[in-house]
């Protein structure tokens, strides 16, 4: 290597370790109005969020309170984890008195929780699963956060919260957290899909790939088989076909987000249909499908509930559930000609008893 080289080099790693988060957001939108101040600081603070939740995860085994349930169940009657209930509350804790964030709704909260101080000037609702795949957790596999920045529309002063039951193209910027060998944040907000890497030593989160596609197909399935069983027969016939076809693998990890960063990253398609005894399937339209949906969208891919995009479904109420089918645009095309088959097959035998 000559001299020459040197500085070169180290000019473009500086300025890749420089590109932090919240530089990165300004850069994003080439402003710095006060709204473009505002999303910078929100990242920044899911990124605190992101770090503390990061942390306690790396001593889940040294540690007091990590490991294990907390003794309760949630609004929709699943046991909650000691790391639910924690990750939880960081992200209340980091937007207190930050001005930004008036509400926030979880997947650990029955209602929406309010910042009252925040209101008169944090216009933005922040929705989230704090820890997504949390049964990982004690098997010390991989879990994650997802998370999604709305408008607060309207004085919402009976706290009903209804301007959030609107669909997922209201979502102004979304994203997730992987805690996994390393931890990674993606987020988007509206102008493409980008990935930072937890650097342990600075603590910052530092530009890792911009512009992130999705292939336009992939070789992975993701999908829990074990409730084959259970499925519509046009998601049997899908699992049908691609066992019988040479070039697909399948990879399910049990937490959405770490199967959902695969597929983005290597294309295929992440589906969690529904089921004879959760009909809805399992996964929650406000906080993990709509979010998800945003970036896989921004990053070429699609989102469906097998019949409509996810971004256009409206939510019924805060814990909606929904069928997920993501990833690749030609492979969740795949699976709709399924369930598309099954729907005609269906019809032509209703005509058929009718006449
Ligand atoms: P959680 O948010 O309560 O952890 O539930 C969501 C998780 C997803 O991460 C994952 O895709 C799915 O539940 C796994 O469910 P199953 O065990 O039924 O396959
Ligand atoms: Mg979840």
């Amino acid at each position: 290597m000559t001299d020459a080289y040197q500085p070169r080099i180290q000019e473009r790693s500086l300025d890749r370790d420089c590109t932090t988060l919240s530089r990165h957001v300004l850069q994003q939108l080439q402003s710095f109005s006060s709204e473009a101040q505002d999303l910078s600081a929100l990242m920044n603070r899911i990124a605190l969020a992101g770090k503390l939740i990061s942390r306690r995860l790396s001593q889940a085994g040294i540690m007091a309170g990590v490991l294990g349930f907390a003794g309760t169940e949630n609004v929709q009657g699943e046991s909650v984890k000691k790391m639910d209930v924690y990750a939880n509350d960081v992200f209340i804790s980091v937007f207190q008195q930050s001005g930004l964030v008036c509400r926030l709704a979880s997947e650990e909260m029955e209602k929406p929780y309010y910042i009252p101080e925040n209101c008169p000037i944090g216009r933005y609702t922040l929705v989230y699963d704090p820890i997504d795949g949390s049964s990982n957790i004690d098997a010390n596999l991989n879990v994650g956060s997802i998370f999604a920045i709305r408008r607060q529309e309207g004085s919402d002063e009976d706290g009903s919260a209804s301007d959030l039951l609107q669909s997922g193209r209201k979502q102004i910027g979304a994203g997730y957290i992987l805690y996994g060998p390393s931890t990674i944040l993606v987020y988007s907000i509206g102008t493409g899909v980008h990935a930072f890497t937890l650097d342990p030593s600075l603590g910052e989160f530092i530009l890792w790939q911009e512009n992130i596609r999705v292939p336009d197909r992939g070789s992975v399935y993701s999908v829990n088989e074990g409730n084959f069983w259970q499925w519509d027969e046009s998601i049997r016939d899908y699992i049908r076909y691609v066992h019988r076809h040479e070039g697909y693998t399948g990879r399910y990890s049990g937490a959405l987000v770490g199967d959902f960063h695969r597929v983005l990253l290597q294309g295929g398609v992440f589906l969690y249909p529904g089921t004879l005894k959760k009909p809805e399937g399992k996964l929650r339209l406000l906080y993990e499908c709509a979010p998800l949906a945003y970036l896989m969208e921004q990053a070429g891919g699609r989102a469906s509930n097998g019949t409509q995009n996810i971004l256009d479904v409206v939510s019924g109420h805060l814990h909606q559930r929904t069928p997920f089918i993501t990833g690749s645009p030609e492979d969740v095309a795949l699976v709709e000609s399924f369930i598309q088959e099954r729907d005609r097959i269906k019809e032509d035998e209703q005509l058929l008893t009718r006449s």
